[in-house]
C-alpha cells in the first residue's frame, strides 16, 4: 500500500531491444502502481507530440532526411524539454516510468556505424539529465525476438541495425558505474516478466529517500 508520508518519487526507466515488450510492460507496471495507490506517471521517448517530437516522427517514418548529428541532438532535446517537469513530478512524490531514455539515445546513434558518431560522442548531450534511480533492461535473444514477428516499417527496424544495437546495449551493461541497471529476461510470459519488474521497482521506491535527491547523468 502506498505510504502517505510523501517520499520523493522514483525515476524508473525501461530500456531494451525492439520487440522485448517494453511498452506493454510499462503499461502493466503503470497500472499496478496506480492500483496500489501510488502517484505514478508513464512517459515515453521519443515524445512525438511536441514540435521537436514531430520532426523526429517524420524522420523515423522516412518522410524527412536529417543529418545524423542533427537527429541525434533532436532526440536528446526531446528529453531536455521535459527534464524540469520530470524533476518537479519526482519532488511531488510521483514515480515516473519512462519507456526508453538516454541509453536508447546513445546506442541507436552509435549503431549507425558512422565513424564520427561514437558512443562517447553520443552520450555527451545526455550529461546533466535526471539520472534514473532504476533502469530495467529487458533482454531478449535474437531467436526469441524473431518468433515475435517481423519489424515494422520505421527507420532502424532492420536486422543489421538491430544486431548492432543489441551488441552496444550489452557493452553498456558491463560498465562499472551502471549499478542501477537491472537485467530482466524478457523472453518469458508477460505475467512472469511483469512480476520480475514489479519487485525491483517497489524496492527502489521504498529506498529512494535514502538515496537522496534525484541525481544527474554524468
Ligand atoms: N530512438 C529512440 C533513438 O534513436 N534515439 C532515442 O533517443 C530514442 C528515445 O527511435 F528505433 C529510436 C529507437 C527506435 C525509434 O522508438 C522509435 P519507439 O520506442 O519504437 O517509438
Ligand atoms: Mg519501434
Amino acid at each position: 500500500m502506498a505510504d502517505d508520508k510523501a517520499n520523493r518519487g522514483a525515476l524508473v526507466v525501461v530500456e531494451g531491444l525492439d520487440r522485448a515488450g517494453k511498452s506493454s510492460q510499462c503499461e502493466l507496471l503503470y497500472r499496478s502502481l496506480l492500483d496500489m495507490n501510488y502517484k505514478t506517471k508513464y512517459i515515453r521517448f521519443p515524445d512525438r507530440s511536441t514540435p521537436i517530437g514531430k520532426q523526429i516522427d517524420s524522420y523515423l517514418r522516412g518522410q524527412s532526411q536529417l543529418d545524423d548529428h542533427s537527429i541525434h541532438l533532436l532526440f536528446s532535446a526531446n528529453r531536455w524539454e521535459v527534464a524540469q517537469s520530470i524533476h518537479d513530478d519526482i519532488n511531488k512524490g510521483i514515480t515516473v516510468i519512462v519507456d526508453r531514455y538516454s541509453f536508447s539515445g546513445a546506442v541507436y546513434t552509435a549503431a549507425k556505424g558512422n565513424p564520427n558518431l561514437s558512443l562517447h560522442w553520443a552520450w555527451q548531450p545526455e550529461v546533466g539529465l535526471p539520472r534514473p534511480d532504476l533502469c530495467l533492461f529487458l533482454s531478449i535473444s535474437p531467436e526469441e525476438a524473431a518468433k515475435r514477428g517481423g519489424y515494422g516499417v520505421e527507420r532502424y527496424e532492420t536486422d543489421s541495425m538491430q544486431t548492432r544495437v543489441r551488441n552496444l546495449f550489452l557493452s553498456l551493461l558491463d560498465l562499472p558505474h551502471n549499478d542501477e541497471i537491472c537485467v530482466i529476461d524478457a523472453g518469458r510470459s508477460v505475467a512472469e516478466v511483469a512480476q520480475d519488474i514489479l519487485e525491483p521497482v517497489l524496492e527502489c521506491m521504498k529506498n529512494v529517500d535514502s538515496i537522496g535527491p534525484l541525481k544527474k547523468l554524468g
